[in-house]
């Protein structure tokens, strides 16, 4: 120990930006803990953070290039000649069907890496396709569109002021096992309990009493996929009892009048069958909020990927807004980030885009430049013109994370050419010609340009590299760099642009110069820890970007899916069971189950069931059952448990890792089945094109 040395970092794995001291001998690590004096995390930590080790370690981690020979094995190749590959493959494919014949897949740990956020841009517009594909649509679409037609800009999305609200309404999000998404909140537990001790409340709205269920002052159950009805039936509320006070908001908010008229129908007495929460606990949730010294309503994924996000999503802003509780301290606020992503979108002429063009075969909106994931596995199998024959994945694995992944395990075999940019060979690279292995984690120096974008207080922070790559090894950015390029051939070589002519450090020196707080590099790399940059602070309405400089709260693109919400009021209330995915602390989506210390214990790749619903079907608990839906069956055991309410089953998602080919020893013996061989690609939201994981109709039945 006596050649220990210390590290300070932000991990960089789940959004909540903790701060991390490592101790390490200059090769390995010795230990991770929480550091205490971050200015944002103050010492905060979960049990992946100490797993970061364990992935720079891990055996099965690639480390060079690989091909897949015509044997199915693989085999290590050069840098250069698995450049010159990748370049002719991508080549190869475009010109015999066209640039749209080649897809991209971009996964969730772009948004995590300094590098790719920076170099995947230039190099995905290089490929010039409109196959482009991402995780978004597999989460937060319905967060993009409500903030581009409410608030102008795709990424001005509202974040609770968890730490000032008096009452926080949270639907659809378990921050305590996620810790935090679309609330980059470090330590989110503390800053929750923080609110009860000063008097005020957390409410929360989910199907399964969560581990934030336990914690909160009361809980509703909700039946999956209604959270609009219920958000409808709170605002009309709100008009009906004159409890409707925007504040200094209207001045500067369109469409009051009209929310009132479309809201006079979604009582609460007509959206109960459908909700499950009584009419008087919803008038008196309107009420609280409306109430409240300041207010908060706040959804996630439970509200987002499911088959009313666009909507739902709208209205969680309107019932802020209408109470007066948004750009207001405790309400809804945004962050004022050093590098501050809208800002320099904006000043590009960037602000977001919807229904540029649409996927070839169910006719789904482009938004932000990209298609809808659910898309992906039919426009591989569908032939005729545009069909896609080639795809490129980027720190994606949407075997296992996008819905009825059956499918596109099956659509992957048939490609011409798959490229994966990716450290493992897993569910989705296995199908890949050709895998590039980026350095990751420890090895990547890191400034969260997304995630303070996000957060609940303004704070500042950049990690050098702990350790050198390995002999041989790129970054991801390297990767991307080379790549576009050898695309753009020798004469578009020696033209030099912005991602030329800087390193990344330097563009992120740039972008903090001319950013709100006109930090430098040198700066942070003097404070290690990070800085503290201040609370969120009120910002409308210069911050707006709608094109009349005004909120609207009634923008047309939702409005054009209110019938389909009518709709679902005028059915007959729902039978039989539906299913919801459900997180877990120790896992992070689908890849790190190789850790051991991540996945030993009790499984947890279960399903979870209600008592009621266990002893109508004559199941016992931690049997075998399996579990059908429209597109496919799995098989695992069953808990039986009153945590889950009655017709609702819950699965957790990222698992299934036994299929032939992965190479990920540990995940293998834990390998458990995949709930999106169940969830259906042809359920999305229909408004934005989102995944509809939530509410997935299925059967359950014994199995020995
Ligand atoms: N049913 C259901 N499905 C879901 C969800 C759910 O709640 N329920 N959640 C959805 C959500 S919110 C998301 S964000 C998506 C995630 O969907 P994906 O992003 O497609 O899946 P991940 O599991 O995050 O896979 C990340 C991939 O990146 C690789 N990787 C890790 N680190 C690096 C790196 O530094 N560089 C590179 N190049 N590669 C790296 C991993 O090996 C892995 O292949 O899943 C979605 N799917
Ligand atoms: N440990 C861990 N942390 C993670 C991740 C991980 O995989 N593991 N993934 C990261 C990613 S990519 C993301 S996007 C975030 C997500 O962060 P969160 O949104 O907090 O994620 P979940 O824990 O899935 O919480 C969603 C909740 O919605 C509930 N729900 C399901 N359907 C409905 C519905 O129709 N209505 C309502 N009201 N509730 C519903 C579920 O029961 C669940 O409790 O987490 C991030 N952090
Ligand atoms: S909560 Fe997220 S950021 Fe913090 S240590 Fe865990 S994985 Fe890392
Ligand atoms: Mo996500």
């Amino acid at each position: 120990m006596n050649n220990s040395q210390t590290h300070y970092r932000t991990c960089n794995l789940c959004e909540a930006m903790c701060g991390l001291v490592i101790q390490h001998d200059g090769q390995r690590v010795l230990s991770i803990k929480g550091d205490k004096d971050d200015p944002f995390s103050h010492g905060h930590i979960c049990p992946k953070a100490t797993a970061l080790q364990d992935v720079y370690e891990d055996p099965d981690r690639l480390r060079q290039p690989m091909r897949r020979t015509a044997a199915g094995d693989w085999e290590p190749i050069s840098w250069d000649e698995a450049f010159a590959e990748a370049v002719a493959g991508i080549q190869r494919v475009q010109a015999a069907h066209g640039t749209a014949a080649l897809a991209v897949y971009q996964g969730n740990p772009n948004v995590h890496n300094t590098g790719t956020m920076l170099y995947s841009p230039p190099f995905v517009r290089s490929l010039r396709t409109p196959n482009r594909f991402s995780a978004t649509s597999v989460d937060q679409l319905p967060h993009h569109y409500a903030a581009y037609f409410m608030l102008g800009h795709q990424f001005l999305i509202p974040i609770p002021d968890i730490d000032h609200t008096q009452f926080m309404l949270i639907l659809g999000a378990n921050p305590l096992a996620s810790n935090g998404s679309l609330m980059t909140a470090a330590g989110v537990e503390t800053r929750l309990k923080a609110i009860q001790k000063r008097g005020g409340k957390v409410v929360l709205v989910d199907p399964r009493t969560t581990e934030t269920a336990e914690l909160a002052d009361a809980h509703h159950f909700i039946r999956p996929g209604t959270d609009a009805l219920l958000l409808f039936a709170l605002i009309h509320t709100l008009f009906d009892e004159g409890l409707v006070d925007l504040g200094r908001l209207a001045a500067f908010t369109s469409g009051v009048g009209q929310m009132g008229e479309l809201s006079a129908e979604f009582t609460p007495e007509r959206v109960a069958p459908h909700v499950g929460i009584a009419p008087a606990a919803m008038r008196q949730l309107a009420r609280d909020f409306a109430a409240a010294e300041s207010a908060v309503a706040y959804g996630r994924v439970g509200t987002s990927m499911q088959p009313f996000g666009g909507l739902a999503t709208w209205l969680i802003n309107a019932l802020n807004i209408l109470t007066g509780n948004f750009d207001r301290r405790g309400g809804a606020m945004f962050p004022t980030p050093a590098i501050d992503v809208v800002g320099i979108l904006t000043a590009l002429g960037n602000k977001g885009s919807h229904g540029r063009w649409r996927t070839r075969v169910r006719g789904l909106p482009e938004f932000g430049g990209e298609l809808p994931s659910s898309a992906l596995a039919e426009e591989m199998l569908t032939s005729g013109e545009g069909q896609i024959k080639g795809l490129v994945t980027i720190a994606g694995n949407p075997v296992l994370s996008t819905p009825n992944g059956r499918q596109l395990d099956e659509a992957l075999t048939g490609l011409e050419f798959m490229l994966a940019i990716d450290i493992y060979i897993n569910e989705t690279t296995r199908h890949a010609h050709l895998i590039l292995p980026p350095t990751t984690g420890l090895e990547n120096p890191h400034y969260d340009l997304v995630f303070h974008n996000f957060a609940v207080r303004n704070t500042a922070k950049y990690s050098p590299a702990l350790f050198p790559p390995q002999a041989g090894q790129l970054a991801d950015w390297q990767i991307l760099h080379e790549l576009r390029l050898r695309l753009a051939g020798p004469s578009k070589k020696r033209r030099r642009d912005l991602h030329q002519r800087n390193t990344p450090p330097q563009l992120l020196d740039l972008a903090l110069r001319v950013g709100p707080h006109k930090l430098k590099l040198r700066h942070l790399q003097a404070n290690p820890h990070g800085v503290d940059l201040g609370p969120l602070e009120p910002c409308l309405p210069e911050r707006l970007a709608t094109a009349d400089g005004r909120i609207q709260l009634c923008p047309e693109v939702q409005l054009g899916d209110l019938p389909r919400l009518r709709a679902l009021l005028d059915a007959p209330a729902e039978a039989g069971l539906r299913l919801i995915g459900r997180r877990d602390l120790r896992s992070n989506n689908s890849w790190m189950h190789n850790s051991q210390r991540l996945v030993k214990g009790k499984p947890r790749c279960t399903v979870w069931m209600h008592p009621q619903d266990a002893a109508e079907r004559g199941l016992a608990d931690g049997q075998t059952v399996r579990v059908r839906s429209r597109v496919g069956e799995v098989e695992l055991p069953l808990e039986i448990t009153a945590k889950i309410m009655p017709h609702v089953v819950s699965i957790p998602h990222g698992w299934g890792h036994g299929r032939k080919g992965v190479r990920l020893q540990v995940a293998q013996a834990h390998a458990g089945v995949s709930i999106n061989d169940l969830t259906d690609d042809q359920v999305v939201d229909v408004l934005t094109g989102n995944a509809a994981f939530s509410g997935v109709a299925v059967e359950v039945v014994g199995f020995e």
